[in-house]
């Protein structure tokens, strides 16, 4: 008898440690990664309705933002695409890197030499993953060796008889596009990732998507401009002397007088150009929503962290603007969410201000894989785990004037408001808590005072911030690159790869 109970408690025991390892293998299985990327989305699609009360179709991000982790105060590291995405890939801040604007020779950047950092691509290719990469992720500072799988973007074919909008060459368009979905290159990035999706695994995946639009040209079906009747477009409020109160650095970011805002405003076309935004908005909610349902109908569901991102934000006519580079909100705030098994719950919101630069950090601690030692940005998990956790809830965002690459540009986000300073001394303050549309120049208001002293000393000096990497371009490339010269932009046809 006795030895027959020592037999079944041997073997209680036994079960007992087999079914205490299975659970420890599913509790230690690896984490995926779904990285999303959208170019040029502004935060209007969770309603921001500070900034844009009008109506803005996206369930699928709305949905996977109130799945996880929603950041209310996500900023970029540098408000243009490539300075943006390779802040955010290397983990290296532009005032460390020198990459502040696009077409700069990064690869004469020191801090992003091959040896000296590893891409977010890589950091997981290291970790055993295997890596796939599909659409518009990185721009410029691409580490191909890191990718398993690498895809880039591809822009779509005008239609015929572009440009539709008449208002410029070039890619300053909108209208109708000639393809079907099925034949846009977005949708092709998308079924790449979808593809991966329904694949065996052996190897834990990294797997990025990054749609081109919604990038100029706004070219999609004419189902997405039907959604947005004319007559109901709500358009962004605008300040006519906006920029009166602005320093010479700050007034020359903006496209100004003449440059294409103002062509736009005065054509009598602005409802016809938002409402392309937000039917090229809306296909891309279509896109990543399609990605996102292969996911749940994945076996990879469960054990796949998903993160939402947009590389910096849009003007559509603000401070008598068009599209990106610029410091203010419009350009520099973004879309941030993230998903994640065993860490976020639904409906988080958190009211932090946090920077795309730590997204490198955070997906390193949730795959538990040990991050380079030069990051500049933080691990956002105590947030993910509590969105109210104590923070020092700062953002800070760099560019350069292509016209003018010796001096940074360099502005802080706080919950006090905005800092900026141009280059050594011009400077502008605004307080966000009351101007929500940065309307105000404060940065002469005694009132102020003590906050633009706090905030300036956030700011990396003028001798200690990365001086900016000479422009890649030649002199006439890089005036048609910029705003200011939309004339010659039109006369030449030529098309900016911003
Ligand atoms: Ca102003």
């Amino acid at each position: 008898m006795k030895s027959k109970s020592r037999i079944k408690n041997g073997l209680a025991l036994l079960l007992l440690v087999c079914l205490s390892a299975t659970v420890s293998v599913a509790a230690e299985k690896p984490m995926n990664v779904l990285m999303l990327i959208a170019d040029d989305l502004n935060p209007w699609l969770l309603e921001n309705p500070q900034r844009y009360t009008g109506k803005v179709i996206s369930p699928k991000l709305k949905g996977l933002a109130e799945s996880g982790v929603n950041f209310k105060y996500a900023y970029t590291a540098a408000p243009v695409c490539s300075p943006s995405r390779t802040a955010f890939f290397s983990g290296v801040a532009p005032w460390k890197s020198g990459i502040y604007n696009n077409a700069q020779t990064i690869n004469k950047s020191e801090p992003l030499k091959q040896d000296a950092v590893l891409s977010l691509a890589g950091l997981f290719k290291k970790g055993g993953y295997d890596t796939f990469g599909y659409g518009k992720i990185t721009h410029g500072w691409d580490q191909k060796a890191h990718w398993n799988e690498h895809v880039g973007h591809k822009r779509d074919p005008s239609p015929p008889g572009a440009p539709l909008a008449g208002l410029s060459g070039g890619e300053q368009d909108w209208g109708p596009i000639h393809l079907n979905e099925e034949q846009m290159n977005d949708t092709g990035g998308a079924n790449k990732a979808i593809a991966i999706l329904e694949q065996k695994h052996e190897k834990p995946f990294f797997l990025a998507y990054g749609s081109f639009n919604p990038h100029m040209p706004w070219y999609v079906p004419q189902k997405y401009f039907d959604m947005y009747p004319l007559d109901q477009i709500v358009l962004p409020e605008l300040k006519a002397d906006d920029l009166d109160d602005l320093p010479p650095l700050a007034r020359a970011v903006s496209d100004g007088v003449g440059g294409f805002a103002d062509k736009v405003l005065k054509s009598g076309k602005h409802k016809e150009a938002v409402q392309a935004y937000l039917a090229t908005t809306t296909y891309v909610d279509t896109q990543m929503g399609r990605v996102l349902d292969a996911l749940e109908k994945s076996p990879y569901k469960d054990n796949t962290i998903v993160v939402f991102l947009t590389d910096h934000g849009f003007h559509l006519g603000e401070k008598l603007h068009w599209q990106k580079t610029t410091l203010w909100e419009e350009g520099t705030h973004t879309l941030l969410m993230f998903r994640a098994p065993g860490f976020t719950q639904a409906g988080g919101v958190s009211e932090r201000f946090v920077s795309l630069l730590d997204i490198y950090p955070t997906l390193a601690e949730l795959c538990k894989l040990t991050p380079p030692a030069y990051l500049d940005g933080r691990s956002l998990v105590p947030l993910l785990k509590d969105p109210k956790a104590p923070w020092e809830s700062t953002a800070m965002t760099g560019l350069c004037d292509k016209g003018k690459t010796d001096l940074a540009y360099i502005s802080i986000r706080h919950e006090l408001g905005r800092y900026t300073r141009y280059g050594a001394k011009e400077e502008e303050f605004y307080d966000t808590t009351k101007d929500a549309h940065e309307w105000t120049n404060q940065i002469a208001n005694p009132a102020y005072a003590a906050t633009v002293n706090k905030l300036r000393a956030l700011v990396p000096s003028f001798e200690t911030a990365a001086k900016p990497l000479p422009s890649a371009l030649t002199p006439e490339r890089r005036e048609t690159q910029t705003g200011k010269k939309e004339k010659k932009r039109d006369e030449k046809k030529t098309e900016s790869p911003k």
